[in-house]
């Protein structure tokens, strides 16, 4: 416990986080405050006032959050925020939510990060160790913050989708198995725009591990890899490949997958067995049975819930087949890097449904499977023209719309049977709808509606 002396916290920002965090302050009969620069959400300010928590809205008054002995920050606050600034002026310590919900609990915690695949695979990981009968709950990230869901109870392991911006106030939390999936750039406008500075937010997930820990990275990831080299871990490190054997970790043979981790049984699992779909998804597949080997889950158990894991809602989710027209929806690729995974695993010509707001977008990392694989582009989104331009000279047919009816319109009348429409978006999606779900869910009724 590293709370001692501590009476008085204040929680900033009432999202998720926050008011799990305060939630939980407050069951430890801290003295709690909760400040949120902007409108509460109905049902977050019920929360508060049901468990009588203490708040303000659209402001955070300065007098008493100086106050504070200790400061939990919600992830989407920024640096640069002046409440934050002032408050390190003051040399006022600030926690993250998942920092304060380690110092409640006994559960062994398997954590996930990574730019790309972390949803997945943190709803496989959860996925096997349910289906072999473990007392466990899955947080984070994902949607449901850390400290509440400890407010319900302990578990005896809890899996973790962790971000960024959740490690960058990290001071004692561990892992007990750390997953670092892949690093490519994402949220950059919170790191200076300095590749080295998220990278490292993102290495933090190793930092208080123990030598008994283990810590899961992709060996083919070439950013990873140049900023492991530079730091030593005391977790026992257990790498994945599919560019070659290894004697240690987990490699692809074939069509075949397998873990070898310290004293643990070989496992070996066939890949046509897997139910997520390309390259990236091995990965996330592979990451998941590394932790399952060193959890010490049976082998049958891993090979039957690998084989009837139902992909996530708009993360490459097979919408349908209408007149021999595969559907698919990737609406959650909001960057170049998750559709560059969509589309090197379609095996069909692909019809692209792409665009949105652009988040300094290179589409040149796109360009030889566009050549491969694509077959036309259907942009949607409310200005277009810097997608148009980078592949008008590789596709001829380019359309331009903003409206999802008529992209999957379009879409469906230039697919030839046996082709693929693909949404996956590469960007987020705020011009024409509330969220990537939202834009997801609308592909889907368009699909039906055709
Ligand atoms: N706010 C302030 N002061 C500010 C800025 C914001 O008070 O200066 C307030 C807002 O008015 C709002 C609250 O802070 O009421 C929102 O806080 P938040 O943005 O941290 O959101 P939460 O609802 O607490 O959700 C967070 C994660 N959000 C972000 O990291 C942006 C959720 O991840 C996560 O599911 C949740 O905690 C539980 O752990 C979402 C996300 O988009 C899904 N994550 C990013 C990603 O995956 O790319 C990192």
């Amino acid at each position: 416990m590293y709370l001692e002396k501590i009476k008085n916290i204040v929680v900033l920002g009432a999202g998720e986080s926050g008011v799990g965090s305060a939630m939980l302050a407050s069951k430890n009969k801290f003295n709690v405050f909760v400040s949120d620069a902007g409108k509460i959400s109905e049902n977050f300010r019920k929360e508060l006032v049901d468990n009588k928590i203490d708040f303000e809205e659209n402001n955070h008054s300065s007098e008493k959050i100086l106050k504070a002995e200790l400061i939990i920050k919600s992830p989407g606050i920024p640096d640069t925020a002046e409440i934050i600034i002032k408050l390190k002026e003051n040399k006022i310590q600030i926690i993250s939510d998942i920092e304060f919900g380690s110092y409640f609990t006994k559960a062994k915690i398997i954590s996930i990060t990574g730019s790309n695949g972390k949803t997945t695979t943190t709803m496989l990981i959860y996925h096997i160790m349910k289906n072999a009968g473990l007392d466990v709950t899955v947080a984070g990230n994902i949607g449901t913050s850390l400290c509440r869901t400890l407010c319900e109870k302990d578990y005896k392991y809890v899996v973790l989708e962790i971000s960024s911006f959740q490690l960058d106030y990290i001071k004692h939390f561990r892992s007990n198995i750390a997953i670092l999936l892949n690093i490519t750039p994402d949220h950059l406008d919170r790191y200076e725009y300095k590749m080295e500075n998220y990278a490292k937010s993102k290495l933090k997930i190793a930092e208080n591990q123990k030598e008994e820990d283990y810590f899961i990275y992709t060996k083919d990831d070439p950013v990873t890899m140049d900023y492991l080299s530079n730091i030593k871990l005391k977790a026992h490190k257990v790498a994945i490949t599919q560019k070659g054997t290894l004697s240690e970790g987990a490699w692809t043979e074939k069509n075949d997958i397998f873990i070898k981790i310290k004293k643990h049984k070989q496992i070996k699992i066939d890949m046509n067995i897997l139910s997520l779909i390309g390259t990236h998804n091995r990965y996330n597949s592979m990451a998941a049975t590394a932790t399952m080997s060193a959890i010490g889950v049976k082998d049958d158990f891993i090979r039957e819930s690998l084989s009837n894991f139902e992909s996530i809602e708009h993360r490459l989710e097979y919408v349908g087949k209408i007149r021999g027209k595969d559907f698919i929806n990737d609406s959650k690729a909001t960057n170049i890097n998750a559709t560059w995974y969509a589309l090197e695993s379609m095996t069909k010509p692909v019809i692209w449904i792409v665009g949105g707001i652009d988040k300094g977008n290179n589409y040149d990392e796109l360009r030889h499977l566009v050549n491969d694989n694509v077959k036309a582009i259907v942009c949607l989104g409310i200005d277009n023209s810097k997608i148009i331009d980078a592949f008008t000279n590789d596709i001829d047919m380019i359309f331009d719309t903003s409206d999802m009816k008529e992209a999957v319109g379009i879409a469906f009348r230039v697919a030839s049977p046996n082709n693929v429409v693909l949404l996956s978006p590469a960007c987020a999606s705020f011009d024409l709808f509330k969220n990537y779900k939202d834009r997801g869910i609308q592909f889907k009724n368009a699909v039906r509606e055709l």
